[in-house]
């Protein structure tokens, strides 16, 4: 396994390269503009489910505010950002059309938080698994992100209501 992952992401990697002009970014960081993307993950789903959740911390270390606007993946039908709100005690998902990223600041993507939603996946995504997903940002543009598939602890899953 230890092998084959890296494979894999370099095939994975190729089918993206010609196509792709914009920046490139794995679990390690990496920036795009004055963006660093670091952290990002995928949350292993259950041969059952069908929406998966991704998430990163995006740290701007420029003096301009940017906004996350969309994201994509080839691993789903659909890709939206989405919240939690409160509601009335009942922790909710909801679409939100960008996510802030401000000057000198962070936009942390995390479970119970903003994160990118992944609906009907094509395929479970397995631990030790990894996938891609496009982040477009309104000024830096588009990066390519590799986001390795993992468990996530069970606390999260009753707080994964949709409206
Ligand atoms: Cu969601």
């Amino acid at each position: 396994m230890i092998i084959r992952i890296p494979l894999l992401f370099a095939g994975l990697l190729s089918l993206f390269i010609l196509p792709f002009n914009g920046a490139i970014a794995d679990s390690h960081g990496m920036m795009v503009g004055k963006l660093e993307i670091t952290g990002a993950w995928a949350r292993a789903t259950p041969p059952s489910a069908k929406n998966g959740g991704a998430f990163l911390t995006v740290s701007n270390h420029g003096a301009t505010a940017d906004k996350l606007i969309s994201a994509s993946t080839d691993a789903a039908k659909k890709t939206e950002l989405h919240n939690h709100i409160n509601d009335n005690g009942v922790m909710r998902m909801r679409q939100v059309p960008h996510i802030d990223v401000p000057m000198h600041g962070q936009a942390v993507l995390k479970p119970g938080s903003y994160h990118v939603m992944m609906m009907g996946v094509k395929a479970p995504l397995v631990d030790g698994s990894s996938i891609m997903v496009k982040l477009t940002f309104e000024k830096a543009g588009d990066v390519m992100v590799h986001m390795p598939v993992k468990k996530a602890g069970g606390a999260m899953k009753k707080m994964m209501k949709h409206n």
